[in-house]
């Protein structure tokens, strides 16, 4: 194989359309691993992962935290973003600068120049953890998309349609794997099934998830 054509392969295997504005970036975040490690303890370190309760009084199996200028939280009255951290009482901690920088070269890899970030959810599960498939429908601004980053073991994730009864597609999502979404793929309903034991040399027997968004 020539150069090039070994160029063209690795690029077409590193890029999977999941749907009409929906790209699958394969390993993407692996060149800034060690600073994305580094970034997601210091922000732990402050803003520690809390299971938090839906307005249906159920215990989420996710783990959560967040850093940016908001962070998404739930609680008995409904789902919302808010500049202060409820379990801290103050602000979320800054979004790390590896963080903001891996967020929106991924954008602009999947077509989505400009996109600007305020806001990261950090999702940890641990296994027997799962999320039920839901919409992403509390920012402000759905013109701009989402961005996913994978870390630690795998899962398996559940990408469906704008209504909740639509077929679902599930895609193994591994460490260092992206999601980028938005245009009409922005309200698609999506979920995590129940993630399985296992032990990852970087992160050992967890995922973790953080998920970018343009929220106020
Ligand atoms: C997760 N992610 O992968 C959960 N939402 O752990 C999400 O719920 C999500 O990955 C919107 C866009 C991308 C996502
Ligand atoms: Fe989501």
């Amino acid at each position: 194989m020539n150069d090039l054509f070994e160029d063209v392969a690795a690029t077409l295997s590193a890029r999977e359309q999941m749907a009409a504005g929906a790209v699958l970036l394969r390993g993407r975040a692996l060149a800034l691993e060690d600073e994305i490690l580094a970034g997601l303890e210091s922000v732990v370190a402050i803003a520690p992962f809390r299971h938090m309760t839906t307005p249906g009084g159920f215990v989420m199996s996710a783990a959560m935290t967040s850093c940016g200028i908001a962070g998404w939280v739930t609680d008995r009255t409904g789902y919302r973003y808010d500049r202060t951290d409820p379990a801290t009482g103050k602000p979320w901690p800054t979004m790390p600068e590896s963080f903001r920088r891996l967020a929106s070269e991924a954008a602009t890899d999947a077509g989505y120049a400009n996109f600007t970030p305020d806001s990261c959810l950090i999702n940890r599960y641990l296994p027997g953890a799962r999320l039920s498939l839901h919409q992403d429908k509390d920012e402000r601004d759905f013109a701009q998309p989402i961005v996913s980053v994978s870390l630690g073991l795998p899962a398996t994730f559940q990408f469906g349609g704008i209504r909740r009864a639509d077929p679902v597609v599930r895609h193994p999502m591994r460490h260092g794997d992206i999601a980028v979404w938005g245009g009409p793929s922005r309200l698609v309903h999506h979920g995590v099934l129940t993630v399985r034991d296992g032990d990852h040399p970087k992160l050992g027997r967890q995922r973790i998830n953080l998920t970018f968004r343009a929220a106020l």
